[in-house]
């Protein structure tokens, strides 16, 4: 496969290609894609140089699979190029995820969708897989009415300037601020942008992208999202009503044999998921499994995963996986 990375030279972009050297990912050619900014920067992959080009060369080089991940604008602007010469495009921004002529994939809840027809497929909002992970299999058994879920999010999913604010605060130095208070010590209860609605766009994402990804409107998400001084993934607090009743052990156990999740929940040895362990690694951790004692039908968990895997880079890899599995590019 002829693969360029677009963005590759960002925070998701390094991560991608490390998730794409360990899965020995079947890669003929590669093209380092960023900003003309970076063009002629060298990059390593598998102990090779490679030059950083631009998005023109990169689409005029007619790649099999692009996976983007260099932000909304360049999405929307650079993707349909690339799409025109027959090049499948892996999209991990935000740009096309609620276009209802492209799909939106998990890809062990909905990736038998895709067919050669997708030249513009979106991975979901790192704090929407990782949950929506943990719901498909109980939605598919007891089938969900509410979602009520609050985040905890580490500043790596603002990106490199969020991440050196948080360092800058720990070590004492006045530097660049990429939120408007101080993170450290702190917790924002503002993930993005704010709407019309009073919700923040982070939030009207969990709410409207577990309902295309499950293809299912039945059910309603509400959520508060809340930026906090971790960088080693996003956790989150999830109470769920579920139409039919449930035996904790069956959840437990419906969780643990679902490809790509790990239970970690003992409270008599202090077991529960934490982003400090959650870090570099590509699974969807569960933890904290108890019935809602004040509503019938009712389950609290807590999911914790590293948003830069499973969250972004993972996930889309694993996309452009299946469609090379199934010979759709
Ligand atoms: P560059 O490094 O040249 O700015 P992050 O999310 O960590 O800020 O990374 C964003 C990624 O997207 C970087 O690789 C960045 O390249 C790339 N990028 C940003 N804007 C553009 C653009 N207009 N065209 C191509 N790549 C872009
Ligand atoms: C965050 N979820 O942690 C964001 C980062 O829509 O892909 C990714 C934004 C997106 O702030």
């Amino acid at each position: 496969m002829k693969v360029a990375v677009v963005g590759a030279t960002g925070m998701v972009g390094e991560v991608m290609l490390k998730v794409l050297a360990e899965r020995n990912f079947p890669i003929t050619e590669l093209l380092l894609v960023a900003s003309e900014r970076s063009v002629g920067k060298k990059l390593s992959f598998k102990d090779k140089e490679y030059t950083v080009i631009g998005l023109a060369d990169a689409v005029d080089a007619r790649p099999d699979i692009a996976i983007f991940s260099a932000g909304g604008d360049t999405s929307l602007q650079w993707a349909p190029k690339f799409a025109e010469v027959g090049t499948t495009v892996v999209d991990n921004s935000s740009a096309w995820r609620m276009d209802p002529t492209k799909k939106l994939i998990v890809p062990e809840i909905n990736a038998h969708e895709l067919t050669s027809d997708d030249k513009i497929i979106a991975n979901p909002n790192c704090s929407t897989i990782q949950m929506v992970m943990a719901l498909a299999p109980l939605h598919k058994k007891y089938k969900m009415k509410r979602v009520v879920v609050s985040t905890y999010q580490s500043v790596s999913g603002t990106g490199v300037k969020a991440v050196q604010q948080l360092e800058n605060e720990i070590a004492g130095i006045q530097g660049e601020m990429a939120y408007p208070y101080p993170i450290g010590r702190n917790a924002l209860p503002h993930c993005d942008v704010f709407l019309e609605n009073g919700y923040t766009k982070e939030e009207m994402k969990l709410a409207r992208e577990p309902q295309k990804i499950l293809d299912d409107r039945s059910f309603s998400v509400t959520a508060t999202a809340v930026r906090i001084p971790t960088s080693g993934g996003h956790s989150e607090s999830v109470n769920v009503a579920f139409e039919n009743d449930f035996e904790l052990n069956e959840v437990r156990k419906l969780l643990n044999d679902t490809p790509g999740i790990t239970v970690q929940d003992n409270p008599e040895t202090n077991t529960y998921p934490m982003p400090i362990y959650a870090h570099d690694k590509d699974e969807v951790f569960v933890g904290r499994i108890r019935r809602d004692e004040t509503q019938r039908n009712t389950l609290n968990m807590w999911i914790v995963s590293d948003n830069l895997r499973k969250g972004a880079a993972t996930n889309a890899v694993q996309i452009a996986e299946y469609l090379v599995e199934k010979k759709l590019v």
